[in-house]
């Protein structure tokens, strides 16, 4: 199986579980990039099934490190992407989340973002609420809103992975130009259940430590999220019996184990 090390100790495997995501900026190689700028907006399948888009990015070390730290050993390599590809200015999305996003407290999907161009403020750069992935509602009951405090523009260097947990809140910004702007967008999957095997300085399990506030969040919602925090961190150490389908329920990802790539 091709070896991938985790990278994440535990602090910052508790920093993703308050945040919800992890930016990893310019680790994608330059002449990469390049080669990704001119790809199609839409579904990708076969060039997600290289070797070369396997190593520059699906199975990139510090991309996969990412991943081998949350999902555990076997983790669902993608085989399908999206290209979200904007030309024309416009207005931005409205607040949403995706797709089929999953209820429970594990970690068993990470959906990612690469952007092979860098973005600007004025190119309409994927907006994020950080902390927001566990505010399960309806699409419409937030399509509403508009600026949120605390919101954050992924303004990124080329080569920049985004790494999320998929329920998180998110939209495409408001674009200013009619420069493309590209985003191939990928998940990967857990299949098995978690143990503590990322980074770890002790075997001893140390507790939860909530980060504080969001800057949208008030006092109740505050202690309801250290709570969420705590049963994901339980659950990503082993100490939690609560079950969840694995690989969680997909709507139109596709993936391969990771004991099953082989590369030229
Ligand atoms: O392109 C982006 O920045 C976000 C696109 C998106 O979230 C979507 O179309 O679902
Ligand atoms: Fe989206």
């Amino acid at each position: 199986m091709i070896n991938v090390e985790p990278t994440l100790n535990d602090h910052e495997v508790r920093q993703f579980i308050h945040n919800g995501y992890i930016t990893l900026e310019n680790v994608v190689d330059e002449d990469f990039n390049r080669e990704c700028e001119s790809v199609p907006g839409g579904h990708l399948t076969d060039f997600v099934l290289t070797d070369e888009f396997r190593r520059n990015v699906l199975l990139h070390p510090e991309v996969a490190g990412v991943v081998r730290s949350l999902l555990g050993a076997d983790f669902l390599v993608p085989t399908s992407a999206h290209h979200h590809l904007f030309e024309a200015a416009h207005r931005g999305q409205t607040w949403h989340s995706d797709g089929l996003t999953e209820y429970g407290y594990g970690i068993t999907h990470l959906q990612c973002y690469y952007y092979p161009k860098a973005v600007k403020i004025e190119d309409g750069p994927t907006m994020i609420l950080p902390g927001s992935h566990h505010r399960l509602v309806d699409r419409e009951a937030i399509a509403h809103y508009g600026d949120i405090l605390g919101q954050l523009s992924l303004t990124v260097p080329a080569g920049t992975v985004a790494m999320t947990r998929y329920g998180i809140w998110h939209k495409a910004g408001p674009k200013l130009n009619a420069n493309r702007r590209g985003m191939i967008k990928f998940s990967y999957f857990r299949t098995a259940m978690p143990k503590r095997d990322w980074v770890r300085d002790s075997d001893e399990i140390p507790p939860y430590q909530h980060a504080g506030r969001h800057p949208y969040v008030t006092e109740v919602e505050s202690y309801r999220d250290r709570r969420r925090g705590e049963l994901t961190w339980r659950w990503l150490c082993g100490l939690a019996e609560v079950e969840e389908p694995l690989p969680p329920v997909q709507m139109f990802n596709s993936g391969i184990p990771l004991s099953e790539v082989r590369l030229q």
